[in-house]
């Protein structure tokens, strides 16, 4: 990969859509800046952002918002976007997928009763889950059951995995963290991934605080 001008990620202390550029910015193998900002401190912040929302991704002078645009761009900066138009849209469609995903659990988080909350995962736990596990695993099988795209890894790959991970760390209540086990291609590409060295290093180096 070709050196670059200096890179910040911008986000909470938590996953969300941070966590796939996470993962794909240790995936250059150049330095970059892991900056988590507590909830204290983000009104101060939100006017200056481009979207008053983060994560922002700072390179060299310029703000860039947007996880989706980031994790391209930090994709291609890391040989992780095939440059096949085809094979890239294949990343692109494993990525959506996990948008679909967010979309779906999202509403059950800002959900504030806890009984309803429950029923609502419930409900996901029964239905939308299993398929889009399902959707996953076929995905998977059809492209040759290693990697989503380009039979190497991509974004596609990390994205679906920073989210297959953090469902099995029982982030979320109501949600089995044994919701994957049934799966094996996917349960075999969370592995393969979180394998990746400069991937094992930066979970290596993160697990002394809170990354959920
Ligand atoms: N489409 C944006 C969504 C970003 C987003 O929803 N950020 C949330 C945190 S996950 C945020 O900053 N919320 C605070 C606010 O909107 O005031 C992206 O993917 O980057």
């Amino acid at each position: 990969m070709a050196p670059t001008t200096s890179l910040t990620l911008t986000y909470f202390d938590f996953a969300g859509p941070a966590e796939p550029v996470r993962m794909a910015l240790a995936m250059t193998g150049q330095p970059w800046e892991d900056k988590r900002v507590s909830f204290s401190e983000f009104p101060a912040l939100k006017p200056g952002l481009p979207n008053g929302q983060l994560p922002i991704l700072e390179v060299g002078g310029k703000v860039l918002p947007q996880s989706g645009a980031q994790l391209r761009y930090v994709g291609k900066l890391a040989g992780l976007y095939p440059e096949d138009a085809l094979e890239a849209a294949l990343a692109d469609a494993a990525v959506d997928s996990v948008g679909d995903n967010h979309m779906k659990l999202a509403p059950t988080v800002q959900q504030k009763d806890k009984v309803q909350q429950m029923e609502m995962r419930q409900n996901l736990v029964r239905d939308f889950l299993p398929t889009w596990l399902g959707n996953l695993e076929k995905a998977l099988a059809n492209a040759g059951g290693t990697y989503f795209a380009g039979g190497k890894l991509s974004i596609g790959d990390i994205a679906v995995v920073a989210r297959l991970v953090w469902l099995k760390e029982g982030s979320l209540d109501g949600i089995p963290t044994s919701i994957v086990d049934e799966y094996p291609l996917l349960s075999a590409l969370i592995e393969r991934v979180n394998a990746e060295p400069n991937i094992a290093k930066y979970h290596q180096e993160r697990s002394e605080t809170t990354n959920k």
